[in-house]
């Protein structure tokens, strides 16, 4: 039987498993609790333009998340998938990948606007579509240890609000995220998620390789 410590990272179970490539990271710098659980950054975000280039990226892909991830797991794929769904990333939680896995490139498929959009945020590590059906529950868990091997998590909710509960301390703290907007996410701390709207949400995660790109984004 697997444990399930609060901290999720994969390499728990398997050394090197889901490490990020060579590429990744090279100028992060920083420690979880000097940044706060949320914020929100400075950047115009188009939602109608973000959901339209969803919607021609859903028509030509499927959920390929893990499987372009996939060489850098040093465990078989179908371990990773049971490590996961056991957090909750199960038939309600699905991915798109929008990064080369292991270049700071966009794939080719990435429409205009939401290239543009990431763009500005460069240098990314990994950025990936999100689609979250009602009824998702991920428990509390962190998910690095520290920046250092990490990045910087962003969120860009394009449909329907994020919703997360962040425990620092005794403190639990709920943030709503609404479409509009992109978020920090402090993906180190202790976090929940849950999803109990009648509807898909979607959003973009990314994670930022560099804590200056962020910092002259903190609204
Ligand atoms: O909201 C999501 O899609 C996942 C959130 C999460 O657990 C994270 O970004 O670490």
């Amino acid at each position: 039987m697997l444990k399930h410590p609060p901290h999720v990272a994969l390499s728990d179970y398997s050394e090197g498993l889901f490490e990020l490539s060579k590429v990744d990271l090279s100028c992060t710098q920083g420690q979880a609790d000097e940044f706060p659980a949320i914020q929100k950054l400075n950047l115009n975000v188009d939602v109608q333009k973000l959901i339209q280039d969803f919607e021609f990226c859903k028509q030509a892909l499927s959920d390929n998340y893990l499987e372009e991830r996939r060489h850098g797991f040093s465990i078989p794929l179908n371990q990773v998938k049971e490590i996961l769904t056991t957090f909750g990333f199960n038939q309600n939680y699905s991915a798109i990948g929008l990064m080369k896995v292991g270049t700071t490139e966009l794939h080719e498929y990435v429409p205009e606007y939401t290239r543009s959009l990431l763009e500005e945020l460069q240098p990314l590590c990994r950025a990936h579509y999100v689609i979250a059906r009602p009824g998702l529950k991920i428990p509390k868990h962190s998910d690095c240890v520290d920046f250092s091997t990490h990045g910087f998590r962003v969120h860009i909710p394009i449909q329907n609000t994020s919703s997360y509960v962040f425990y620092q301390g005794s403190n639990a703290t709920r943030y709503q995220l609404p479409p509009g907007s992109a978020w920090f996410f402090n993906n180190a701390l202790t976090h929940e998620v849950s999803h109990e709207s009648e509807s898909v949400r979607i959003s973009i995660l990314l994670q930022m390789m560099s804590d200056r790109a962020l910092l002259s984004r903190f609204a």
